[in-house]
């Protein structure tokens, strides 16, 4: 039962003074997004009757993923990144634009500065016991141009759901590539199959997903940019089918159209015919 013990003007009131509202000074993109955020919170504190203690343990939690420098990973898990695509879609959909491969979220853990390559790629250093696999793919247009020169920039997870610069156990950039694609628009990459990936077990947003009771896992996935001069930049991934959290992302990542199906390949002969020029150890 909501508690509703402050009017609504009165609330309007405050949220206006607190956003410099009436004053001649500041930002006037601040103060608007500053006004409408202060009044909602508002209303949820009044709707939810929120404790003075409550109050103050959010703050606190609020700080703490600040310290643990989380705030990139709480984001996805409450669905705002996931809601930022939807609403780029919609923009999309209404300006007539329409096609292409889907989008979907960046993530917190993306590294600028990836080695960069012709073509091709190997993406791991050889110490992970993962299974190799192989990514090709060809860039194109909406018009359905091929485009060479694209810059592909893929990283993704090992095989125990780590990132490099992130768990400390891997080489600095392993597992994050870009390749500019060849004349005909394609790209190869070479590395080896990831795992998922799961909040670390002291983190707030693994913590806060407890709460919702809901788990702090994600399937596993890879993520790619792709951007060539005079085209928007592309931001999107591909999941594996069959993956135990492939529908139930905390991040909500997942889009049917991305979920790939990996084809095993056994004879080397067929590795090498598929572009690769080095046959797997
Ligand atoms: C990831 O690897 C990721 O892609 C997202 C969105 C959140 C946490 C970890
Ligand atoms: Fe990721």
């Amino acid at each position: 039962m909501p508690a509703n013990l402050m009017s609504k003007s009165k609330m309007k009131q405050l949220a206006e003074e607190a956003s410099g509202i009436g004053e001649k000074g500041g930002d006037a993109r601040v103060k608007e997004v500053t006004n409408r955020l202060l009044y909602r919170l508002m209303q949820v504190i009044d709707e939810c009757d929120v404790s003075m203690e409550e109050f103050w343990a959010g703050v606190g939690f609020l700080a703490q993923t600040a310290k643990n420098n989380e705030f990139g990973l709480l984001v996805p898990g409450v669905a705002l990144e996931h809601f930022l695509d939807l609403r780029l879609d919609e923009a999309e959909k209404k300006a007539g634009i329409s096609g292409g491969t889907l989008r979907t979220i960046e993530g917190p853990l993306y590294v600028a500065g990836a080695p960069l390559s012709k073509g091709e790629a190997r993406m791991d250093d050889g110490t992970d016991p993962g299974e190799p696999f192989v990514i090709e793919g060809q860039v194109r247009g909406e018009d359905g141009n091929i485009i060479p020169g694209a810059i592909v920039d893929i990283w993704h997870a090992n095989s125990k759901g780590g990132y490099s610069f992130i768990d400390g156990e891997q080489a600095a950039y392993n597992l994050r590539r870009r390749i500019e694609t060849d004349a005909k628009g394609r790209y190869l990459a070479r590395s080896i199959v990831p795992n998922g990936y799961g909040c670390p077990p002291e983190s707030c947003t693994r913590k806060a997903m407890t709460l919702l009771g809901r788990h702090a896992e994600r399937p596993a996935h890879v993520h790619f940019f792709i951007s060539a001069p005079g085209y928007r930049k592309l931001t999107t991934q591909f999941n594996f089918t069959g993956d135990k959290y492939l529908y139930t992302d905390f991040a909500f990542g997942t889009r049917e159209e991305l979920v790939v199906t990996l084809e095993r390949v056994t004879d080397a002969a067929a590795i090498r015919n598929a572009g690769f020029n080095r046959p797997f150890a």
